[in-house]
């Protein structure tokens, strides 16, 4: 396989960071194709390397003549599909329908966090973003996963949702990343659980990259104060 995933900033694209960490994290090669936001790349590349417009995009072979894989739930399953030998979803059945659905669940839902904390990995907005729509956001997550290593993780000496690290994790990595800028009151076992997920060779190599980008997207930073 050829692989190439099509992403945004590092510091900004929650959606980008979902895939890019499952591969990491499984040693999958890939070529990183990054477009930033606002770009003249963007503008001009993105229409060939994206049938939704949007990023990420995973393609097996050459943009336009190979085969694209966009939404980021899609792109774990080609994955999972494409690579058995690497646990994307956990091998027991009920631990992978417990992450299938608590990562159909963050795909489709947590609006609320994801509009009043938009991610920003290099910034401390700690305090800014709360709402009661997001602190019930929160709650259900912390549920989740708390449920998650309760029934599966917690059975493994392993710090992650199922136990070895899984797209569950890659998928709720970015939430990792808000809490950390917005830092919002969490229980101790969430708060483990962050740190297990950020000291993560793949979530660490992602965030040194994204402290070293330097554009800023407006859009994503409803909370920085106007330049001086
Ligand atoms: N449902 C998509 C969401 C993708 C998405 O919204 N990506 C953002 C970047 S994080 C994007 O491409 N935004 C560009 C735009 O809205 O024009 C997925 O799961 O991959």
């Amino acid at each position: 396989m050829s692989l190439k995933l099509v992403i945004a900033n590092k510091n900004y694209s929650s959606w980008s960071m979902r895939p890019w960490v499952l591969l990491k994290q499984f040693g999958i090669p890939f070529e990183e194709i990054m477009l930033k936001f606002h770009s003249p790349e963007w503008e001009h590349d993105l229409p060939r390397y994206s049938p939704s417009r949007l990023v990420p995009v995973l393609w097996n072979g050459e943009p336009e003549s190979g085969q694209s894989s966009w939404e980021s739930t899609a792109i774990f399953e080609t994955v999972a599909e494409a690579f058995p030998q690497h646990a994307v979803w956990p091998r027991d059945a009920a631990a992978r329908n417990h992450a299938r659905c608590v990562v159909a669940e963050m795909h489709a839902g947590f609006r609320a966090l994801r509009s009043s904390m938009p991610m920003s990995i290099r910034a401390d907005y700690a305090g800014l973003g709360m709402t009661a729509d997001v602190a019930k956001n929160i709650e259900r997550i912390e549920a989740i996963w708390r449920e998650a290593r309760a029934n599966f993780g917690s059975k493994t000496s392993s710090p992650f949702l199922y136990g070895e690290f899984s797209a569950a994790d890659a998928m709720f990595a970015p939430v990792v990343m808000r809490f950390q800028t917005y830092r919002p009151a969490l229980a101790a076992d969430t708060l483990a659980y962050c740190a297990a997920v950020t000291a993560t060779t793949s979530v660490a190599h992602w965030i040194k990259d994204a402290l070293f980008e330097t554009e800023f997207v407006a859009e994503d930073e409803p909370y920085a104060s106007p330049a001086p």
